[in-house]
């Protein structure tokens, strides 16, 4: 069986969460406090040396870090991976951007307007560049989503998964969606697919 180490609210849990349902993986959740600070907890640090999760716990009891990493392990040999080396490689080269230029822009902007707004006044400035940085994310993303229904070879795959994380909150952080109308096109069919559940679902059956 695999643990998922996770928090509520969370992106980088989500989809992870989202994939191991998608593929029917059964697995546990053990629930970290971000805001107490239980990823920084000696206990936790004693599972997770980098402190973060999502942290994933084979069945073998190796740890995994990295959501990215979780998703390409978790979807390997299945339908939501693509067979050739191609497709493989815009499946990455998404998940790569994700992490590089999507989620460290929406994430933050979302998590000190939307989850910690008692922090956001010193950090107006901070906010204003991953305003702008997040929404020249968001027109690529909405350009490519204009000629295509998903991310890779136009089948729903782990790519899509990886981007619906931050994406579909990225409203929480004050970005406006009306401006990405192929971006919310694609949100809409990701949630049509089978075995979708939003993400506080997730919390609440924690
Ligand atoms: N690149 C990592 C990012 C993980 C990350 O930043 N996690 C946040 C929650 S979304 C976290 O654990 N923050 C608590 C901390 O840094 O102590 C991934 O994709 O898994």
């Amino acid at each position: 069986m695999y643990t998922l180490y996770a928090t509520i609210g969370s992106g980088n849990c989500y989809k992870v969460q989202l994939l191991m349902r998608q593929l029917n993986i059964p697995f546990r959740v053990v629930m970290i406090d971000v805001l107490k600070g239980e990823t920084q907890s000696p206990e936790y640090l004693a599972i997770n040396p980098n402190g973060k999760v999502p942290y994933l716990v084979l069945p073998n009891g190796e740890g995994l870090g990295e959501s990215n990493a979780m998703l390409l392990h978790l979807a390997e040999g299945s339908h939501l991976m693509p067979q050739t080396a191609q497709e493989r490689m815009r499946v990455n080269e998404w998940l790569f951007w994700e992490q590089s230029s999507h989620e460290p822009y929406i994430s933050p902007a979302r998590f000190w307007i939307s989850i910690m707004p008692e922090g956001r006044a010193e950090r107006e400035t901070e906010i204003a560049t991953w305003h702008e940085r997040g929404a020249k994310s968001l027109k690529m993303l909405d350009d490519h989503l204009s000629k295509n229904d998903f991310l890779v070879g136009n089948r729903y795959t782990v790519a899509d998964i990886g981007l619906f994380g931050y994406t579909h909150v990225a409203g929480e952080g004050e970005f406006d969606m009306a401006k990405y109308p192929a971006v919310c096109a694609w949100i809409a069919r990701v949630e049509a697919r089978d075995g979708f559940l939003p993400m506080m679902d997730f919390a609440e059956a924690a």
